[in-house]
């Protein structure tokens, strides 16, 4: 049975990061834990989803997820490689398209172990620091209300036997934009902020109390590391791999 919602609990030795979308540009996350000097006997890494479709890394993610000081929630892009189906044509092409060549060509056993680390992956998780707690997710939480989405997530005790209601409720989790683009929506109740990934903007951007840390990394600007106790957000950019058709709004 996966753990479907993860609590870490206050970091008394180090300091925490949470780094936007890195989308298999881990190279780049290497430079930017080399910027902070970051130790992996004190300090953790905590990721907001989307480690892997499009760039060029994304076979790097297992050695990732197997590192004890680092956290990453599931998104959509994980969730789409444990959807994909070979035998069905519009899962291909969809899955194909959102840059999960680098999964689809790879031998059914390697595909296998891939599936097992995604599922194994929080959809939430919440850290406690010293603002107070942190909640992290892929795209938004449904509802506004982050103890009604931790019992929700609790409450969950296998995944392949989910209502329509809840698949419905975990895709608004890990591919909603409606507050990003303005919709009207409620701070969220039960976190001082909440940090989540999917809509790249030109920065780091905060709406309500949702921060928005994906800097379109993969499209040819920068990976961004939000460190929890300054919150100044730390940024390297990232070389332009040619998938730079998405519009990023400022
Ligand atoms: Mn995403």
């Amino acid at each position: 049975m996966s753990k479907l919602f993860a609590s870490l609990p206050a970091n008394t030795q180090g300091r925490d990061f949470v780094v936007g979308d890195v989308h298999g540009c881990f190279t780049e996350l290497r430079q930017l834990l080399e910027t902070v000097v970051f130790d992996g006997s004190r300090d953790r890494l905590l990721s907001v989803g989307d480690l892997v479709d499009r760039g060029p890394e994304s076979a790097a993610v297992l050695e990732w997820l197997a590192y004890p000081w680092f956290y990453a929630v599931r998104g959509n892009h994980e969730q789409m490689a444990l959807e994909f189906d070979l035998a069905d044509t519009d899962s291909c092409e969809r899955y194909l398209h959102n840059g999960g060549g680098w999964f689809i060509c790879r031998p059914e056993e390697e595909k296998q172990r891939y599936r097992e680390a995604f599922s194994a992956m929080p959809l939430a998780m919440e850290v406690a620091c010293e603002h107070g707690l942190v909640g992290l997710l892929h795209a938004d939480c449904p509802g506004d209300n982050w103890n009604a989405l931790r019992d929700k997530l609790k409450g969950w005790q296998d995944e392949s036997l989910l209502s329509e209601e809840d698949r419905k409720w975990r895709y608004e989790l890990i591919w909603s934009r409606e507050r990003a683009k303005g919709g009207e929506r409620q701070p969220v109740v039960g976190v001082v902020m909440l940090c989540v990934g999917h809509t790249p903007r030109q920065e780091v951007r905060q709406v309500d109390n949702v921060h928005y840390l994906d800097t379109g990394g993969v499209y040819g600007r920068k990976l961004t590391l939000l460190p929890l106790d300054t919150l100044e957000p730390v940024s390297v950019p990232v070389p332009d791999k040619g998938y730079g058709y998405k519009v990023i709004e400022s």
